[in-house]
């Protein structure tokens, strides 16, 4: 590590930019054009003008970032250090700028240049470090977090790769690398001072007097790549400190090397690499486990050494870590942090293992993500002792302690069972708070996946419910939106959302309705402009846009919806007037990734296309129906779609969904959702009322109880003609011409397993969509519930969920 050295003189106003006019940033842009982009403004491409634009807006967040720092090292505040295997940032660019309040004075600099801000931020990289809505909610908590002057560090991994990209082949998915670095990233300051070794392998010796040594059989090293994230106003950042998998020295067999074994001697070095190399696809329940540990072990090691250097820079006793320390943990990914912090605090830094587990449990919080149990992960003890051995010793002893602390406690209840190491158990002895993501949820944790541990620890499982940025979901997505809703209620309710609740006080002023009406209409219009351009589809613009993106899962039941599709399409052939009434024109849009193993899902992707291949294709229902798939759904893509909805779909089969966001987001943005009592769903229907939300479907527990009924799907079936014609249009090759049994499999298990209930809600689903028809007829009634819907969402700002963390768990003030 290279060592500061000492300077004189150095004034902070020197250090300080001005507030820039068109003028200044116009310069700013050329400087950085030609001298850090190395490009003649004559001869640069798009690609070369946004690295300029990014730098001249990351020059103007430096300020407030080394300003943030230095105020946390003299009020030596207590921190927060965020741990995620997945950061879902999508594209920072528009997102700084608008935080930093310079985004007239940019398009105005780029004008007199003849350049359009939208096309140079719409050339940005999206950055898919996440899977889905767990990594796009730690990219919502930091920003939320910055925002509130709350200290803090984000730790994640710098995938080379992130998630993969989609597309279609006659329908079906294909996945190619997605290479988010091909072009230099200009938000990376790169710290290779701020540098660890990982140890992997190896054995444990007894050193004497009880100490054990870890000799680890191979180290590499973690390098830490920084990013700030500003929050809205400027007034604060913090830093995302992203570690990218690098060999050691020691390592490289430079003798080898030297003897011309290329390959052999570089082995080390590709074998290093590939622990930043590849974000997982979740939803994968396939092999290459080991890697993912060692994923996990990477990225918590090198953050928990960075954090105790940091504190015993300014701090000498690492008893008083909780003071200063709050660590949470996003999902079990980095669970390993509690037997990696009482490894340093009792092998490297001499304290008693009861004193480093109590210091290691007032520092940790976990946060649940999903109940799923193919999701809750375990790894084997064969592996654990292979890949961490001295973390396995510690583990057995921490099963050890539970039970001394907490006296006997039935089978099956520990941290290891089934010869496996149970990583939720493991997290939560280790965390002084555990929390759920949505109140539903929270209960579902307590009740079903921790209820002796509940019992042993009591009060140690809480809630937070989820929430969003307003500045990226609604200010960033939706400018015409978010300026009405200024002219309505007038500043600042970027930043207190509960604001939007007088949006009512306006609600019989008839011009709302009216603006409110032109602003989705604005939306649409760009949409439909965009999915041209991008994707070269074409959709009317005058129709009820129904909106489903998400992961493909079968628990989010993506099949409920285009089996109902395919119900309206069989009634509008059968009926093409709809006795008179005529029918209220929607497109149906859908969006997501199923992971590339996930057959069953990748085989609704391929259904849905399938289907509107023959609706958008039929002129007998054409003006009245289409399906579309735009393929490589992603935080930029959601930034168009959500505006333009005018219907959500949140329809998982009740107890399945622990939160949902993009639920949040579409409600914050004008359209009503229809949806299951699941997640967020419910608190969402409480806080906007039950007229203003399509209910349908079973609830949590007649869920459990319908799956005890055998044959339920059967009897489910028998009771829906319209649910029967459906599946024998499908199970007679309407939509694989060619191919009659392509969907076999699919309407075999619908009629004999259905485990996520699409037969048993199908017929609430459609009496939920024909009182969605009914009110969009009423337009004013349609806007009314749907200004309602926004003027209630001030509840699922991040804001609101990062002040709980704060209050509940981390015991952190603002430093604002
Ligand atoms: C992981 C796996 C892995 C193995 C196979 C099935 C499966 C299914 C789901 C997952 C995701 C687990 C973690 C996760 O992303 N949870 C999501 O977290 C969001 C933020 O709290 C929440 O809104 C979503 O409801 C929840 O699914």
């Amino acid at each position: 590590m290279s060592e500061r050295i000492p300077v004189r003189g150095v004034d902070r106003d020197d250090l300080t930019l001005p507030e820039p006019t068109a003028d200044t940033f116009r310069w700013w842009l050329l400087h950085h054009l030609q001298f850090t982009v190395g490009k003649d403004p004559d001869n640069a491409s798009k690609t070369d003008w946004r690295l300029a634009l990014t730098h001249t807006i990351r020059d103007r967040a430096v300020t407030p970032w080394f300003e943030s720092t230095r105020r946390t090292w003299t009020d030596d505040r207590k921190r927060v250090h965020y741990l995620s295997m997945e950061f879902l940032i999508g594209r920072l660019l528009e997102d700084a700028t608008i935080n930093l309040g310079l985004r007239d004075v940019a398009e105005e600099a780029l004008d007199q240049l003849g350049l359009s801000f939208a096309e140079l931020t719409d050339d940005e990289p999206d950055a898919a470090l996440g899977n889905g809505g767990l990594g796009r909610l730690a990219a919502c908590y930091m920003e939320s977090m910055a925002t509130l002057g709350c200290p803090g560090f984000g730790y994640g991994l710098r995938y080379e790769h992130g998630l993969f990209k989609q597309s279609f082949d006659h329908g079906r998915q294909i996945e190619t690398p997605e290479d988010w670095l091909a072009t230099p990233n200009p938000w990376d300051f790169v710290r290779p001072e701020s540098a660890y070794d990982v140890g992997f392998g190896g054995h444990v010796e007894d050193g004497g007097d009880g100490h054990r040594v870890w000799h680890p059989r191979a180290r590499v090293q973690a390098a830490a790549h920084d990013t700030p994230v500003i929050g809205y106003g400027g007034n604060w950042a913090n830093t995302l400190r992203l570690w990218a998998a690098l060999p050691t020295a020691d390592l490289f067999d430079l003798d080898r090397f030297n003897a011309g074994e290329f390959v052999a001697a570089s082995n080390h070095e590709a074998m290093a690499r590939a622990l930043s190399k590849v974000l997982y696809p979740n939803d994968s329940t396939e092999g290459g486990k080991e890697l993912r540990l060692s994923q996990e072990f990477f990225l918590t090691s090198a953050s928990v050494q960075d954090i105790l250097r940091r504190y015993l820079t300014s701090h000498s006793d690492l008893s008083r870590l909780p003071e200063f320390v709050a660590i949470q943990m996003n999902d079990t990914h980095p669970a390993i942090a509690g037997p990696e912090l009482i490894r340093l605090l009792v092998d490297e830094h001499g304290f008693d293992f009861d004193s480093a587990a109590d210091i290691t449990t007032q520092v940790l919080g976990y946060t649940n993500h999903t109940l799923l149990p193919e999701a809750l992960e375990r790894w084997s003890i064969g592996l654990m002792g292979k890949t961490l051995p001295r973390h396995l010793e510690i583990i057995e002893r921490l099963d050890h302690r539970e039970i001394e602390l907490c006296g006997p406690r039935p089978y099956g209840v520990g941290l290891i069972g089934d010869g496996h190491v149970k990583m939720g158990e493991l997290a939560f002895v280790t965390s002084h708070k555990v929390n759920g993501v949505s109140a539903l949820h929270s209960d579902l944790v307590k009740r079903d996946l921790f209820p002796v541990m509940d019992r042993r620890h009591p009060g140690r499982i809480l809630n937070v419910t989820n929430g969003v940025t307003p500045r990226r979901w609604m200010k960033l997505a939706n400018p015409p939106l978010a300026e009405l809703v200024t002219d309505t209620i007038g500043e600042g309710w970027e930043t207190h959302l509960d604001r939007l609740a007088e949006i009512e006080d306006h609600l019989d002023d008839p011009g709302l309705f009216d603006a409110f009406g032109e602003t989705k209409r604005l939306a649409k219009e760009r949409l439909v402009a965009w999915l041209k351009e991008h994707h070269d589809i074409e959709v009317p613009v005058d129709a009820l846009y129904d909106i489903q993106i998400k992961r493909q899962h079968e628990y989010k039941r993506q099949l409920l919806n285009i089996l109902w599709t395919i119900a309206r399409w069989q009634r509008i052939k059968r009926d093409p007037t709809n006795g008179g009434k005529g029918w209220v024109p929607r497109v149906k849009i859908f969006g997501g990734k199923a992971a590339a193993s996930y057959e069953a899902a990748k085989d609704i992707i391929r259904l849905i296309n399938d289907v509107a291949e023959i609706v958008n294709n039929d002129p007998d229902t054409r003006d009245h129906l289409r399906v579309i798939y735009p393929p490589n759904y992603d935080v930029s893509m959601a930034e168009e779609l959500i505006p333009a909805a005018d219907l959500s779909e949140q329809i998982s089969t009740a107890g399945m969904e622990a939160s949902g966001t993009g639920n949040m987001k579409f409600a914050l943005n004008g359209a009503l959702t229809i949806g299951t009592l699941d997640g967020a769903n419910v608190e969402i229907r409480e806080q906007v009322g039950a007229d203003n939300f399509f209910l349908f479907g079973l609830t949590t527990d007649e869920v459990a109880e319908r799956r005890q009924m055998p044959d339920h799907s059967r009897a489910a079936i028998d009771q829906s003609q319209a649910l029967r014609d459906v599946l024998q249009a499908v199970a007679e090759g309407t939509f694989s011409p060619g191919e009659m049994y392509r969907y076999g499999g699919l309407v075999d298990n619908m009629w004999n397993s259905d485990w996520f209930l699409v037969a048993s809600d199908f017929d609430s689903y459609d009496a939920a969509q024909d009182r969605v028809d009914e009110i969009y007829r009423d337009t004013a009634q349609w806007q009314r519930k749907a200004l309602i819907n926004v003027a209630r969402m001030g509840f699922f700002s991040s804001d609101r969920s990062i002040r709980e963390y704060m209050e509940k768990i981390w015991d952190v003030r603002s430093a604002l």
